[in-house]
């Protein structure tokens, strides 16, 4: 997949490229990625790329000649990319939406910064705007990082051979099982003891129970998505007698 990001900020893009999944993945030939500098593509001798709102108020909007003149660019060198505007008004991007880009042959990634993009470069040049969910950032940048991380572990080969990111959380609907590692016992906590017995059946077993069991306390709204298989049934029943011996036994 090759991956092309626009933005006034390439440099905040170095770390990306330069550490874990994202670099290993260039390194290996799975993902090209780059980022251009829209102010390249201002024709102005200042290479200005925003300008006042027409109607007034406070804030800048970004010109669209620059951002235009680098998309045209940027769909020349990844042909059968799909452009996507990082905005506030976009669809959110879920693990779903991931795996849809994750197919793609490229996306070219539009960081917008100020208050908003002209939307005339919107309804021209813009295949389809993404948001990463319901709080304010100060530009795309963030966001693209997001979505070139999801994205990437996506792909074929990304991640190596020791994982998978078909069993990863959500994209079975649950939260993943509790995790322990060394030392046996950590400021007075012990680790479960089925976990120490070697007994796999069992291990597997407390272990859809555990990501049951943190899916109901922290995301019941995952329940929606992928409704109780007989086994989680069967357990949420065992809870609910717990749970009503437990409250019928206060005292009044
Ligand atoms: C202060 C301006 N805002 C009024 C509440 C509007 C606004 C404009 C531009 C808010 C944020 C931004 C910059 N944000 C993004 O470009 C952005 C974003 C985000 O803010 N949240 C979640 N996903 C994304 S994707 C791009």
């Amino acid at each position: 997949m090759q991956i092309l990001v626009l933005t006034i900020f390439p440099a905040m893009f170095d770390p990306l490229w330069s550490h874990g999944i994202v670099r290993r993945a260039i390194e290996q030939g799975i993902i090209s990625a780059a980022a251009m500098d829209i102010r390249g593509f201002a024709p102005d001798r200042h290479h200005v790329t925003d300008d006042r709102p027409y109607g007034g108020g406070s804030g800048m909007v970004m010109k669209p000649e620059p951002l235009a003149a680098a998309i045209r660019a940027a769909r020349q060198a990844a042909p059968g990319a799909r452009t996507l505007l990082l905005s506030p008004q976009g669809r959110i991007l879920t693990q779903a939406a991931a795996a849809e880009l994750a197919a793609l042959p490229g996306i070219i990634l539009v960081c917008g910064r100020y208050e908003g993009v002209d939307d005339r470069l919107c309804t021209e040049l813009i295949d389809d705007e993404l948001s990463i969910g319901d709080y304010v950032l100060s530009g795309g940048e963030p966001a693209a990082w997001v979505v070139i991380d999801a994205v990437t572990r996506l792909i074929p080969g990304a991640l190596g051979s020791e994982a998978s990111a078909a069993s990863d959380s959500f994209s079975d609907g649950r939260l993943e099982h509790a995790h322990f590692t060394r030392p046996p016992v950590f400021e007075g906590q012990g680790v479960p003891a089925v976990l120490l017995s070697g007994h796999h059946r069992n291990i597997d077993r407390w272990r859809r129970e555990s990501a049951l069991l943190r899916t109901l306390a922290h995301r019941p709204d995952l329940f929606q998505g992928r409704p109780p298989t007989e086994e989680e049934a069967q357990l949420l029943r065992s809870w609910q007698e717990k749970l009503a011996a437990l409250l019928g036994s206060r005292p009044q």
